[in-house]
C-alpha cells in the first residue's frame, strides 16, 4: 500500500502522522504550508476540495478528515492494536471518545484558537472566547474523570483516541493545570516516540 500524507507540523494532519508512526507505516509526506497559502492553490484543491489538512493518498485514492482517516488505519491494519474490535465492550468507550475528540472538545477548543488567536482583528469575535472557553473546561472535566483511575481513556490501553483527543489537549496546555489526572495523562503521551509538538506549546 502507498501513503502519501499532506503535512504541516502542528495541523490536524499530526494525528494521522502520529497514527502512521504508532503503527510503523510506510508512508511518504507533501509539505502544504497553509500560511502561505498553499492549500488554496488549484493542484491542492484537487486534491483536499476545501483545501484543508490533512489528506491521506491511498493507492492513488484521496481521503480527507483526520478522525476517520485515523479511524480506517487503525482498523485496516492487520495486527493493530490501536482499536478494540467492534465485539469488544471497550469499542463503545472507543466510539465515544473518538468522537467526543472532534466535538465536544475540539469544537469549543477550535472556536477559542480561531477567535482569540488566528483571525485578524476585524474577523475574529472576541465575545465567543468565554462561553467557548465554558465549553471546553467542561469537555476538560469530563476528560479528567475518564482518566481518573486509568492511564488511557479505553481500559487503561493507548488508543487512537487517545491520539484523537492528546492532540487537542496540547493547544492549550495552560487549562490543564485544574485538572492534574489529564495534565499526567497528557504527560505520559508525550512520552511516546511519535507524539506531536505543536508549535502552539
Ligand atoms: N475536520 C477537518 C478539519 C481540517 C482543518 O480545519 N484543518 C486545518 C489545519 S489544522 C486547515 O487546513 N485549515 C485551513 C483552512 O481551513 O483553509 C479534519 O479534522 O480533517
Amino acid at each position: 500500500m502507498e501513503m502519501t500524507l499532506y503535512y504541516m507540523p502542528g495541523s490536524r494532519a499530526e494525528r494521522v502522522r502520529w497514527t502512521l508512526e504508532e503503527l510503523d507505516l510506510d508512508y511518504r509526506t507533501v509539505p502544504i504550508d497553509l500560511f502561505k497559502g498553499e492549500g488554496q492553490r488549484a493542484e491542492y484543491l484537487a486534491i483536499h476540495p476545501m483545501g484543508q489538512l490533512p489528506a491521506l493518498v491511498i493507492d492513488g485514492e484521496v481521503m480527507i478528515e483526520s478522525g476517520a482517516i485515523v479511524q480506517w488505519l487503525v482498523e485496516s491494519v492487520p495486527g493493530s492494536e490501536l482499536a478494540p474490535a467492534p465485539d469488544q465492550p471497550a469499542r463503545r468507550d472507543f466510539d465515544q471518545w473518538m468522537y467526543f475528540a472532534v466535538t465536544s472538545l475540539e469544537d469549543p477548543a477550535w472556536e477559542m484558537m480561531l477567535h482569540g488567536r488566528i483571525l485578524p482583528e476585524e474577523q475574529a469575535v472576541s465575545a465567543i472566547v468565554p462561553f467557548a472557553e465554558k465549553r471546553y473546561t467542561k469537555a476538560l472535566g469530563v476528560l479528567e474523570n475518564a482518566v481518573k483511575d486509568q492511564d488511557y481513556l479505553v481500559d487503561s490501553k493507548f488508543s487512537a483516541a487517545d491520539i484523537m483527543v492528546g492532540y487537542i489537549l496540547a493547544w492549550f496546555p495552560a487549562f490543564l493545570t485544574s485538572y492534574p489526572g489529564l495534565q499526567a495523562y497528557l504527560d505520559r503521551l508525550k512520552l511516546r516516540p511519535a507524539y506531536p509538538h505543536p508549535p502552539a506549546e
